[in-house]
């Protein structure tokens, strides 16, 4: 396993020159090194922040109380995002037993930037209930990535039969990769794209969670969900959480493009080509301050 994360991160490395692309780093890193994915703090273990540094995610179980996680009237859709100015569901992403750990990435400024709750549905047979290996830092065109990270909770048993989360460890410390649309024979939903190229021999790890449980992860961490067997629907709610200091760059010309472009053209055609759109500032006006201040 270790042989393999190494030749992984040949791939990906950060620096190398596969893919020349945007600094995606940290402000913060330490200077000695040791530490570049998390902040002092008093919250972690010394052995839970080693995990995450080297691994790029952290399960801690049985965080949020179940009774916080009771929301009603998402049956009928598979996914709701950006539910930041709903206060019921934004309530998720303000829980002190989830903002504690949070603050542990961010700094003490923190700012919700991407909110969802998904419902994956049974799938039909086309194995189109799958989400593709991506990084998520291929949607956000603000940095430094270090101190973004995501929260996620199930809000349910979640296992391999309904699609858990499938993370590969350590390949947050690599860079952003190009994400396309994956070439799968039965499709794959909206804005789903994959990373270019994947090589499915990755050597991969299943996150099976109970109600509750709730994994904070890396946006350059490399991660997925698998197909729901079942025929029930898979309810699962995250919060991406960014430091109120994030600068925003420029997607043009960088591996945003595409996801950039593809979000543009459907701003153009709900609301008409006079409607102008900027994908750094669609970012800042469906954030929402969770603690401190936003500096934009
Ligand atoms: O909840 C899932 O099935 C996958 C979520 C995911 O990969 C993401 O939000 O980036």
């Amino acid at each position: 396993m270790a042989e393999r994360l190494k030749t992984i991160l040949g791939h990906v490395q950060r620096g190398g020159t596969e893919v020349s692309l945007q600094d995606t780093g940290s402000a913060y890193a330490s200077p000695g090194g040791k530490y570049s994915y998390t902040l002092d703090n008093t919250k972690l273990t010394p052995e839970q922040r080693k995990f995450y540094e080297e691994n790029g995610y952290l399960v801690i179980k049985n965080l949020v109380p179940k009774d916080k996680l009771r929301f009603t009237g998402e049956k009928a859709v598979t996914k709701i995002q950006q539910f930041n100015l709903d206060d019921v569901l934004f309530s998720y992403c303000a829980l002190p037993e989830v903002v504690e750990y949070v603050e542990c990435f961010t700094g003490p400024d923190i700012v919700s930037m991407h909110t969802m709750l998904i419902n994956k549905p049974p799938d039909p047979g086309m194995k189109t209930s799958r989400h593709p290996m991506h990084q998520d830092l291929h949607y956000f065109p603000f940095r430094p990535a270090d101190r973004i990270v995501c929260s996620w909770t199930a809000m349910q048993t979640i296992n391999r039969e309904n699609g858990c989360l499938v993370v590969v460890p350590g390949t947050h410390k690599g860079k952003l990769l190009p994400h396309v649309y994956p070439e799968w024979e039965g499709g794959v939903n909206k804005m789903y794209h994959g990373i270019q190229n994947y090589d499915p021999s990755y050597p991969r790890v299943h996150l099976p969670m109970d109600e509750g449980d709730t994994v904070f992860f890396h946006p350059l961490l490399i991660h997925g969900s698998g197909m729901n067997k079942t025929d029930g629907f898979r309810k699962s709610i995250s919060c991406h959480y960014a430091s109120g200091k994030s600068t925003f760059i420029d997607a043009k010309g960088t591996t945003h493009q595409n996801i950039a472009d593809e979000i543009s053209q459907v701003v153009t055609n709900r609301y008409g080509p006079d409607v102008t759109y900027d994908f750094g500032d669609m970012w800042k006006t469906f954030s929402r301050v969770v603690k401190g201040k936003a500096d934009w």
